[in-house]
């Protein structure tokens, strides 16, 4: 693992309608991060939070909340992690919603051959203006990835896509759209979702999920949605969906993840500490961060 980590606080909430996320950051280092992390004896830089734009009042552009401001902020986003990768420093991206993805995935992958991703979500995040239900940004990031919908998300970096359909494995889905359902069926997207995760255990989820991304990819970004998690572990989430991945399925697959030491940036987000219980998710997700990074029990 590169020993050298670079913190960047991201506090975007215009991605969604729930305010708060844009605390989640502060919440995830009031839970500790930096020292959890030093603790392990990784250097951390934090860069501190980057500005996101007020919301504007102009009409939503074509049906796409917040389009310019959440495109702002990722253009932003975008240039520090191209900056940290470009410094050999492990970007560790701090959310804000799920909307930041689109920045974090457009630094790191034109420094990838072929960029893996793992999206740990209740979500599959593969929705364009055209098949949102909500317009919401934080339900569409994995597609604007892809190279779908609007040019002020896709053309993010000046180049599109940023991943291929087959190098991506979703791991959690529990809630898809139709018209998610119907671009995963016609790209051949690995999913997992509940159902998978129930069947085969999360031991064989990650062993496949991890020999698969190996195999065919030079990088590996996690994105990880706290809302893969059930509630009951993650209660501060603005898209809460029951029957979700258990606090210990995803510290086993951090575990694991760490032992095959091939994830090469990430990213932790949706955390809202107004929706939250006593700063729990933010805490739940400085564990994982624990057993990403290397924590073992004994
Ligand atoms: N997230 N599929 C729903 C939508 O509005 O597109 C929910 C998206 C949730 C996104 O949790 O990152
Ligand atoms: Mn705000
Ligand atoms: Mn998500
Ligand atoms: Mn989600």
């Amino acid at each position: 693992m590169n020993r050298q980590i670079s913190l960047i606080g991201v506090p975007m909430d215009l991605g969604q309608n729930r305010r708060g996320v844009d605390m989640g950051p502060s919440a995830i280092r009031y839970a500790g991060v930096v020292e959890r992390l030093k603790k392990l004896n990784y250097a951390i830089e934090d860069l501190g939070d980057i500005e996101i734009p007020n919301p504007g009042k102009r009409p939503e552009d074509k049906g796409l909340k917040n389009l310019h401001e959440v495109s702002e902020g990722n253009i932003r986003l975008t240039e520090i992690v191209d900056e940290t990768v470009e410094k050999g420093h492990f970007p560790l991206v701090l959310g804000g919603d799920h909307s930041i993805a689109i920045g974090s995935l457009a630094g790191i992958a034109k420094h990838a051959e072929s960029l893996g991703v793992i999206w740990y979500d209740a979500h599959g995040d593969l929705n364009t203006g055209e098949t949102s239900p909500s317009g919401n940004i934080h339900g569409m990031p994995l597609a604007v990835s892809l190279g779908l919908g609007d040019e002020k998300l896709t053309q993010i970096g000046h180049y599109a896509p940023k991943i291929r359909p087959e190098n991506i494995v979703i791991v959690g889905a529990r809630s898809l759209d139709d018209g998610e359902k119907e671009l995963i069926k016609e790209k051949g997207i690995n999913v997992y979702t509940m159902h998978e995760v129930d069947r085969l255990g999360m031991t064989k989820v990650m062993n496949d999920t991890i020999q698969y991304l190996k195999d065919r990819t030079d990088h590996v970004h996690l994105s990880l949605d706290l809302d893969g998690l059930d509630p009951q572990d993650a209660p501060g989430v603005g898209t809460p969906v029951v029957g979700g991945l258990s606090f210990r399925e995803s510290h086993l697959a951090m575990e694991m993840l760490a032992e095959a030491d091939i994830i090469t940036s990430a990213e932790f987000v949706e955390v809202n500490p107004i929706l939250d219980e006593k700063n729990k998710t933010a805490s739940v997700a400085v564990d994982l961060m624990g057993s990403l990074f290397g924590e073992k029990l004994l």
